[in-house]
């Protein structure tokens, strides 16, 4: 940092003590007077935060605003962090409290920046989070499963559960999408909101979309996200927001219509924000998206997240890409013997697909 004009040439005039002579007090290392929240949700510089305990605060809900304090130094904080704040922790408008701890993360969402000055330097997003709820619309925006895996394997980096969301599916069916999920396992809900239906003298009707769908699944949903931190992600308009409106009682959360023409989102949500659920635990909203770059994900970590192909893999050759056409890679023969049970071929079709941008960022010379 550069040093401070104090207006004077008199060496003995200094805006602060310097390190040296500042008076050392108990306190400061320690904060034992510290007391521990969640933050959920960044302004510029102000940090809102939920109390563990929100009898210390003078507001109902618990929260407080607080600022970095020096000590924290250049650390990222980020939505999910769990924080120690001191000073005037009422909570009461104007007050500002400080932030002199970030706890240890049990998960850390990630991107990387995909173009650009800043291209492939990794970006923290939400902190111990523990479920990537991948939101995607069936039709209106056009849903990219491309999109989806990098989601995946953004989840496998980070250690979180992945979840698939397909809304929308009044317009649509969601059975191409499923289908393409299934040999991975994740989990796939389905939800159907009306977002007109109140205005809709009739009701919601069945259309010939979703025979099969006969509520609006967000049942399924709540039950998904009670009890957990989960994280909502992907692009404009699929409809995160108006999930959280119709689970977080109160949540208000501003929702925006797909533009006929480009079939995009408007970018309504522009900032995170954690909601704390009705039944216990937390859910974030964030900002639609236009793409999601993992090339700060290893090959090896995406293969870790498939235990079972894993073990397959000990037995290729060192330096195994495992990508298709390789000479040797264990997981043909896997899939191809011919006692296999059936759907171990879409497995490692599955895989190699998810393997690929992490492939192409160690190796920008494949062809
Ligand atoms: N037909 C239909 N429309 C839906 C459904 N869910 C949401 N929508 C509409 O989709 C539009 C976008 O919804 P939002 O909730 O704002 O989407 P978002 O993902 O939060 O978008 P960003 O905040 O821009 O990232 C709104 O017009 C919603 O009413 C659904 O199940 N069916
Ligand atoms: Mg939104
Ligand atoms: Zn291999």
């Amino acid at each position: 940092m550069a040093r401070r004009d104090t207006g004077t040439d008199d060496p003995r005039v200094r805006v602060r003590p310097g390190r040296g002579s500042r008076p050392r007090t108990k306190q400061r290392p320690s904060h034992a007077d510290a007391v521990l929240g969640m933050v959920t949700r960044i302004d510029r510089g102000h940090y809102r935060i939920r109390l563990d305990d929100p009898g210390l605060t003078e507001s109902s809900s618990g929260d407080i605003t607080a600022m970095k304090a020096r000590e924290l130094g250049r650390g990222k904080v980020v939505v999910g962090d769990r924080v120690a704040v001191v000073g005037d922790t009422s909570g009461r408008s104007g007050t500002l409290a400080r932030m002199v701890r970030i706890e240890e993360r049990t998960t850390l969402l990630r991107r990387s920046a995909e173009d650009g000055d800043a291209a492939g330097t990794e970006r923290a997003i939400v902190a111990n989070a523990r479920q990537l709820v991948i939101v995607t619309a069936v039709a209106d925006p056009e849903p990219r499963p491309r999109m989806i895996d990098r989601y995946l394997v953004a989840a496998y980096d980070a250690g979180m559960e992945p979840l698939i969301v397909l809304t929308k599916t009044d317009l649509a069916d969601a059975a191409p999408l499923t289908g393409l999920y299934s040999p991975l396992g994740v989990r796939c809900l389905a939800t159907r909101l009306h977002p007109g239906a109140s205005d809709d003298e009739a009701g919601p009707t069945e259309t010939a979309g979703a025979p099969e769908q006969a509520d609006d699944g967000i049942e399924a949903v709540r039950k998904a996200l009670t009890g957990t931190v989960s994280v909502l992600v992907g692009h404009s308009g699929v409809g995160k927001s108006t999930l959280i409106n119709a689970i977080v009682p109160g949540a208000d959360r501003a929702t925006g219509h797909v533009n006929e023409v480009t079939g995009r989102g408007r970018h309504t949500s522009t900032s995170l924000q954690a909601l704390a659920l009705p039944g216990g635990g937390w859910v974030i909203d964030t900002p639609g998206v236009r793409s999601f770059g993992v090339s700060h994900v290893g090959s090896a970590d995406v293969l870790r997240g498939f235990p079972d192909l894993a073990a397959v893999a000990e037995d290729c050759p060192r330096g195994c890409t495992h990508e298709d056409g390789v000479v040797d890679c264990a997981l043909d023969e896997w899939v191809n013997d011919p006692a296999a049970p059936n759907g171990r071929r879409a497995r490692v079709e599955s895989f190699r697909r998810l393997l690929a941008p992490s492939l192409e960022a160690e190796d920008p010379t494949r062809p």
